[in-house]
């Protein structure tokens, strides 16, 4: 096929498979993959009214194994799951398993021309030069995703523009719909992202005004023409008054006046109208200490918590500023009671690696999963609220999707655990990180050894690719516009709001009450937490503090001392997991090993590039010298001091 389909190669289709139309099809192709994984076993399966819908069991009894399924998707997560279990551990097990989040969905940054924003692995493989490309890859995607329990993805980017803006015209909607139908075979549900501005731009009104009533028609009219052609879509997603997007703002109209509006056109199909929270001021003054774009979208959203109609989800970003290794957690999901709500996690590694770098993301998505909110008496955590435990509408997890056309469809082979893992999650957010990345790298290598090897390494790799990056959750630092490599200042005098404010003395942006007042957003006990530095989650400090460099952690070191450690320890972990691959050379496929150490090469001139700039600039900032004499960049011994010696 010229591509392999990475975590399931070893669940073979029968052979001269062709793309399934239906999901009885895919049933049956993939029963003949379990068949061939354990061809001594007895495989049955019902669809059964007792269960919920995309729920299943597996009953194993002796050699004959009952997948019963709520339907038939059901029945097609439950095979898959047997293939998993076979694969990895060679039996399998009775299990009962229910999806947790409603809406597990895959967003793709993909544009028309087939080009992909913030894509680290090639090219798109829905769209080129205008068109959608409908092949056998459309529907290796569906299985890979459907083998995760992905059930809806959004093919186009949320920055809608040209072309993609007439995604929900006749141009395309014959396309749209063989698209869809072949997801559709694999569960999996599309959706589109439109342009708010549609109304002027395809429309020939002059105004996208919410509450004008020629702007309610336009959409509703297009809504219904999209629904004749492609009755299956499960709705749109809006980027909207974001980064030079157009939005009800420029009316003087809420963001629930855009998103009721497009809601209402929706619901008589069933549609689900997904709204971003992304929206705040890119045009800031970094001279002007007073606005912090951390509060953005909490000021905006907050104040309109009830207001939205049923079939309106709000999807909000892990963080309040924009994926960045380690943000803490938005202060939406403590806010926002009345409101369906969707977690927006980023796979594709714009700020963490580009791919480049191994950074397994599991570990940090866990964490916001587990976060408690304070905002109900009971199940408060941000994996119970986006499972819809509160809520009677629809609530779910999105990744920004990290894939392209490249062979292996994620540039890094070890990336593809990032987008197995997020489908996991969304599935059931009580798995660990450990038992994630064993399953991954059981499914992805046949060797006992190198699944181990693996699995460590995609263990450490999220810590330590934050151990030589920007330190202790402050973000940024990092190469204006493409995003890679280090770059202390490159956002600091710039407009998106990204600020360090390092001087000699100090560095960190006070987002406490005394400061910006972000910390204030949060439910208590968590706004006093962050009040104070010594309450504060280490990882998250200079977040929300600004201390001086000698501030004394609770690891009894000096703020800069821990910034050098880190960053000097964090080359050297690197180093020596890289040759924990090493020493399993012949036991890797040659071509994926290859690829395996060509990245390791770029992402150790990387780090250690992180190393000695960040070092360095800190070490000049402030004149304290590393207390180990490594070796650092200053201009001059003379220049620096070593406090306690
Ligand atoms: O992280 C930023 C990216 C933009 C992206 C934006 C968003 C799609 O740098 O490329 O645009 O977030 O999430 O809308």
């Amino acid at each position: 096929m010229g591509y392999e389909s990475i975590w399931l190669k070893r669940a073979a289709l029968p052979e001269g498979a062709t793309a399934p139309k239906t999901i009885a099809e895919t049933i049956a192709q993939e029963l003949t993959a379990l068949q061939n994984l354990r061809d001594d076993m007895i495989w049955a399966y019902l669809v059964t009214d007792a269960l919920p819908e995309e729920g299943y069991d597996i009953v194993v009894n002796d050699r004959k194994a009952d997948i019963l399924g709520g339907s038939a998707v059901g029945v097609l997560y439950g095979i898959y799951d047997a293939q998993r279990q076979l694969i990895v551990n060679g039996t399998v097990v009775s299990v009962s398993e229910r999806p947790a989040c409603p809406l597990r969905m895959l967003n793709h940054w993909d544009n028309a021309d087939g080009s992909i924003e913030r894509g680290y692995s090639g090219r798109s493989f829905f769209f080129d030069d205008g068109k959608l490309l409908i092949d056998d890859r459309t529907s290796f995607y569906a299985r890979l995703c459907a083998s995760v329990g992905i059930n809806a993805t959004v093919i186009n980017n949320v920055n809608v523009r040209g072309d993609a803006t007439w995604l929900i015209t006749d141009r395309y909607l014959e396309r749209v719909r063989e698209m869809a139908d072949r997801f559709a075979a694999y569960g999996i549900r599309l959706y589109l992202c439109v342009n708010y501005a549609a109304s002027i731009e395809i429309g020939g009104l002059g105004t996208s005004d919410p509450l004008e009533p020629a702007v309610a028609e336009f959409w509703k009219a297009a809504v219904a023409k999209v629904y004749a052609k492609v009755p299956s879509l499960g709705g749109f997603l809006v980027k909207a008054d974001s980064e030079g997007r157009p939005g009800p703002h420029t009316y003087g109209r809420t963001q629930a006046d855009g998103a009721n509006m497009l809601a209402r056109a929706l619901a008589p199909y069933g549609g689900t109208l997904i709204w971003r929270c992304f929206v705040y001021n890119c045009a800031q003054d970094w001279r002007d200490t007073t606005i912090d774009r951390a509060c953005a979208a909490y000021d905006y959203f907050h104040p309109l918590d009830g207001m939205f109609e049923e079939n309106v989800v709000l999807q909000v970003k892990n963080g309040p500023l924009d994926f960045q290794v380690d943000e803490p957690v938005s202060p939406l999901f403590c806010g926002m009671t009345k409101t369906n709500l969707m977690l927006e996690v980023q796979a594709a590694q714009e700020y963490t690696g580009q791919q480049k770098h191994v950074c397994f993301l599991v570990p940090m998505w866990k964490d916001v999963l587990r976060f408690r909110t304070y905002a109900y008496s009971e199940h408060d955590r941000v994996e119970d609220i986006i499972s819809g435990t509160h809520r009677r509408g629809a609530c779910g997890f999105a990744a920004v999707a990290n894939t392209g056309n490249d062979e292996n469809w994620t540039g890094s082979d070890f990336a593809a655990a990032n987008w197995y893992g997020f489908g996991r999650l969304a599935w059931k957010p009580q798995l660990s990180a450990e038992e994630i990345a064993a399953e991954w790298a059981g499914l992805t290598f046949e060797d006992s050894t190198v699944r181990n090897v693996v699995t460590k390494v995609l263990l450490a790799s999220y810590g330590i690719y934050q151990s030589y990056t920007a330190p202790l959750g402050i973000g940024w630092m990092c190469n204006p516009n493409h995003h890679y490599g280090p770059n202390v200042d490159g956002y600091e005098y710039d407009r998106w709001g990204t600020y360090h404010r390092a001087s000699c003395k100090a560095i960190g942006v006070d987002r406490t009450t005394k400061g910006t007042g972000f910390s204030a957003q949060y439910s208590e006990p968590l706004a006093k937490l962050y009040e104070n530095p010594e309450t504060t989650p280490m990882k998250h400090l200079l977040f929300f503090h600004r201390l001086p460099y000698t501030y004394v952690l609770p690891n009894g070191k000096t703020l800069i001392q821990h910034i050098y450690d880190t960053h000097f320890e964090g080359v050297e972990e690197l180093r020596s997991l890289v040759e924990n691959v090493v020493a399993v050379q012949g036991m890797i496929p040659e071509k994926e090993y290859t690829r395996i150490m060509e990245r390791f090469g770029m992402q150790l001139s990387s780090a250690k590039e992180w190393r000695d700039r960040i070092n360095t600039y800190f070490c000049r900032m402030s004149g304290i010298g590393d207390a180990k004499r490594r070796k650092i960049y200053a201009v001059s011994e003379e220049d620096l001091v070593y406090p306690g010696e």
